[in-house]
């Protein structure tokens, strides 16, 4: 087992983003230094934040790393940058997004890699996916309108 446990939320709202979450599963267990341990449900999700726009799709992923953490981002960005990922609008519509929510227990308030996540605890179309693969995220307080499971699958390559 990689050293670092790392829990990562995909979101894609521009294009095809199932084809986007999955290529970022795919991409994320094909890398040596990532190991994926769980991958959650794929959820449909009302937008939050920024202009008018699509539903996302958005799902969770837990896994261990040999990176360091702005290795792990440096990664994250580059397969974001695989699926054109452009940046205009803030909280706009996005081909493919992959945040760093916690990685182990590290907490940094750089603006480059803030740690945990500042608005992941907030947000149900984090937490209800991360609930699916972690049975220590508690929903009882989450308002979960505007987040349905799908029947859409993300697979693991084979190792
Ligand atoms: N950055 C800092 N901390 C982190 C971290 N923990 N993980 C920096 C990843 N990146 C982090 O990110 C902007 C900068 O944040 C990066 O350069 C990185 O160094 P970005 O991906 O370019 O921009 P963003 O994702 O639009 O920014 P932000 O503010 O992180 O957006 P949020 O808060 O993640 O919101 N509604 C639904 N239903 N589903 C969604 O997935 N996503 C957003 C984005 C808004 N509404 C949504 C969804
Ligand atoms: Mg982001």
């Amino acid at each position: 087992m990689k050293g670092h446990r790392v829990v990562l939320a995909l979101g894609a709202n521009l294009g095809d983003a199932h084809a986007a979450l999955r290529g970022a599963v795919s991409a994320l267990a094909d890398n040596d230094d990532v190991e994926i341990e769980r991958v959650s449900a794929v959820y449909s999700t009302t937008a939050v934040g920024g202009p008018e726009q699509d539903d996302y799709l958005n799902a969770v992923v837990i896994a261990n790393t040999s990176l360091a953490p702005h290795a792990l981002l440096a990664l994250t960005q580059s397969i974001e940058n695989l699926w054109h990922r452009t940046r205009t609008v803030r909280w706009g519509p996005r081909t493919l997004d992959i945040d760093i929510i916690t990685f182990d227990d590290l907490v940094s308030d750089s603006v480059e890699l803030t740690l945990p996540h500042p608005r992941a605890m907030e947000r149900a179309f984090v937490l209800v996916p991360w609930a699916d693969v972690d049975s220590g995220i508690d929903l009882a307080d989450v308002d979960q309108s505007g987040v349905v499971a799908t029947k859409l699958v993300l697979t693991i390559a084979p190792q």
